[in-house]
């Protein structure tokens, strides 16, 4: 097999080109080509420099994620590292696209980087459950100091070029399309001089001066580490580069690296990385369909959805044309859009030009006509089959041929509404989750008669506007709702039988979910689609309404609520539920905790069981994606259906059996196969 790596004479610069199509992974073939670049130009007097860069669209995005859990085949990265570091000719790292992980590492062990403008940098193994294992917790706090280091470390985004150079990351930063040149230019300008190592740094002292950084850090990213092992390895690997010498912090940082790599987090969160990018394939489209151009957008309903969902397109730089029916509520939803991106700026995450820029791509109209040159149309109005049915007709009859129609619609049969068009290979669901602008998750309904080019041209567009797509078929709630009701269902009835609501949210957000069902029901509002006649009390939620326990912002709801929005269960609401389960008669019982994360979470993948055996989801690793970004389903764990395999799915049946609830066949002869499911 021929090597990825290969090199070129460049006078006394000796480059080393990666070619490892298609993020330059750093697997063992790669590995040994740099050691062997490295020891090349050591061996040749007439090189007196060095330059690493890659082919392709990026320097090497890091270890390759394949070999993990497989036996090593060396040479080892940090072995590989080492070499490369202890060279006394100056090797210069040439970075374009996403220097990322063990490929940030390669950077950290050269003694100089350059990188064009639009190239970022950072180290994201902590997204993958795990911590740098290259040394890289090590060399970057003694380079750019710990307080830099650690989000890098222990939130893994990448940084921009200007953002890497101000903190000291990069040396320069050169031109967009010159970086093999620039770069050997500047690894001549440092032929001669005594080679600057990272391992030699001592920016790392600002931890040691001034340790209070560590738990400012712990306190200020609270919420977003809770759950997850990695973060606090890496904070503790950050932390050592400042108290312990480089060998022994190299050593520590192995210790907790291979922790982390053989436990069950990073596993999950392995499995949810190429689970993500297996979603967004279609097994039975070929990846060459022809895919229909999507010049301009067009969004029915100007309301919080349809404003979210119009946002996804303007911050992609694509035109939108919104409609809605009445001047004061476009006037409203836009003034709403144009809100949410002056705050995003106030943050500091978009420029106020950006702002301009996407409202400026905004058209809204009362007229439908107006929508006739859209290459996509997608409804968000009113959840009902009859408004649906009259709206898909009006588009039907004004948008061009060739269009896609789409329903955002989280329920409703995509089939019956695509049947009251004349092309219904042109109609699918777009089903978008609250807040749409926020919110990663895109679930793509395909209907009987979707056509290929439509659904690939869907899942293309669904990476452009940054979302995270799966498919589902067509049934009651798709994948999302459907294994949500489930789950629901035995929420309502478990407190009907006894169990304490509270310990009901508690269980859930012990598991890792943001917040429980009856947390959610008071943030979302509990009168949501209540008929408003206190004599009618048919659920727990009406006796809440009949009472005016709204949620939150009546102060109460299932919890009473403090001015910081602290949440206390309430006595009103225990009787509530004492009485309604005794008028319906239930007898109540004390609920242990297991029962109840048991009776929440195995009807949920038994209801993942039969979308499966149903087809409409193309393989299990969909449903944890679709979890995962539209539910809160904690991303270690891996999702409903990877959390069950690692329980078992015999574990599974018998929780179900033991609580007297459904199993279906597919579940069952799975688990007596001693099978999983991913
Ligand atoms: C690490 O480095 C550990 C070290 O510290 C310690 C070592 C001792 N390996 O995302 P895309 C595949 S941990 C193997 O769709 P994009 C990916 O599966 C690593 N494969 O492209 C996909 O395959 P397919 C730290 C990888 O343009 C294809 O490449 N690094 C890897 O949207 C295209 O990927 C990271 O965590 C990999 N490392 O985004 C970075 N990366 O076509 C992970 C990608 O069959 N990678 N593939 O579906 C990324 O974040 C994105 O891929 C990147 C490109 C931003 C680079």
């Amino acid at each position: 097999m021929t090597s990825p790596i290969r090199t070129e004479r460049h006078d006394k610069v000796l480059v080393i080109i990666s070619d490892n199509p298609p993020v330059n992974a750093l697997g063992q073939a790669v590995r040994a080509g740099l050691t062997d670049g490295i020891a090349q130009a050591l061996s040749d007097d007439s090189v007196e420099a060095v330059v690493i860069r890659c082919d392709g669209r990026t320097f090497f995005a890091g270890a390759d994620i394949t070999e993990f859990g497989k036996a090593p085949k060396g040479p080892s990265l940090p072995d590989a590292l080492d070499k490369l570091e202890a060279s006394d000719k100056p090797v210069v790292a040439a970075i374009h696209g996403t220097a990322l992980g063990g490929g940030c590492e390669v950077a950290l062990a050269c003694h100089y980087r350059v990188a064009v403008p639009s190239a970022k940098m950072g180290l994201p193994e902590v997204k993958l459950g795990l911590i740098p294992g290259a040394a890289g917790t090590q060399r970057l706090p003694r380079l750019v100091g710990a307080e830099a280091a650690l989000p890098l470390v222990a939130i893994g985004n990448p940084i921009s070029a200007k953002k890497a150079k101000e903190i000291g990351l990069l040396d320069a930063i050169v031109g967009e399309d010159s970086l093999a040149a620039d770069a050997i230019a500047f690894a001549k300008s440092k032929i001669g001089q005594p080679v600057p190592r990272t391992s030699e740094g001592t920016a790392n002292q600002d931890g040691v001066k001034n340790p209070d950084i560590f738990d400012e850090f712990r306190a200020k990213n609270g919420r977003k580490m809770r759950g997850f092992d990695a973060p606090n390895a890496a904070i503790e690997a950050v932390k050592a580069a400042g108290e312990l010498s480089y060998a022994e912090g190299v050593k520590k940082e192995r210790e907790l690296f291979g922790k982390l790599m053989t436990g069950t987090q990073s596993k999950a969160m392995r499995h949810y990385f190429f689970a993500e990018r297996a979603a967004n394939k279609i097994d039975d489209i070929p990846a060459d369909t022809p895919l229909i151009d999507m010049k301009k957008v067009g969004v029915i309903g100007a309301g919080t959805m349809g404003g979210g969902i119009a946002m996804n397109f303007l911050s992609a730089g694509i035109p939108v044309t919104i409609l809605e029916m009445k001047q004061e509520a476009l006037d409203r939803g836009t003034g709403v859009m144009r809100k949410n991106y002056e705050n995003t700026a106030k943050r500091g995450r978009m420029t106020a030009e950006q702002v301009e820029q996407a409202m400026g791509l905004l058209t809204p109209t009362l007229e439908y006509d107006d929508l006739a040159d859209c290459d996509l149309v997608i409804e968000a109005v009113y959840e009902s089959m009859d408004v649906k049915k009259d709206v898909f007709g009006k588009l039907d009859e004004v948008v061009k041929d060739g269009a896609i129609l789409a329903s955002n619609t989280s329920y409703l049969n995509i089939d019956e509404i695509a049947a009251t068009t004349k092309r219904p290979g042109y109609v699918l669901g777009l089903h978008f989750f609250s807040p749409a602008n926020v919110m990663k998750l895109l679930e793509v309904v395909r209907g009987e008669k979707t056509r290929d080019d439509v659904l690939a041209t869907a899942m293309k567009l669904s990476k452009k506007i940054g979302k995270v797509a799966a498919v589902s078929g067509v049934c009651p709630g798709f994948i999302g709702n459907r294994m949500l009701s489930q789950r629901q269902a035995q929420a309502n009835q478990l407190i009907l039988e006894g169990a304490k609501y509270w310990d009901v949210d508690d269980v859930l957000l012990d598991f890792g979910f943001p917040m429980g069902p009856f947390q959610m029901g008071d943030l979302a509002g509990i009168d949501i689609g209540w008929h408003r006649d206190p004599s009618k009390v048919t659920t727990i939620r009406e006796a809440l309404c009949a009472v005016g326990r709204f949620g939150q912002k009546a102060d109460k709801g299932f919890y009473d609520y403090d001015e910081a929005r602290q949440r206390t269960p309430s006595d009103e609401v225990k009787q509530i539920i004492a009485d309604f389960a005794a008028k319906e008669g239930n007898e109540q019982r004390d609920i242990s905790k297991d029962e109840i994360r048991e009776r929440l979470l195995y009807p949920m993948v038994n209801e993942g069981a039969k979308i499966l055996d149903e087809g409409m989801a193309q393989r299990a690793s969909d449903i944890d994606v679709v979890w995962i970004n539209g539910y809160g389903w904690p991303l270690y764990t891996g999702g409903p259906m990877f959390w069950a395999d690692t329980i078992g799915l015999h574990t599974v049946v018998a929780g179900l059996e033991k609580h007297g609830l459904p199993v279906s066949d597919y579940l069952r002869k799975k688990a007596e196969a001693g099978e999983s499911f991913n």
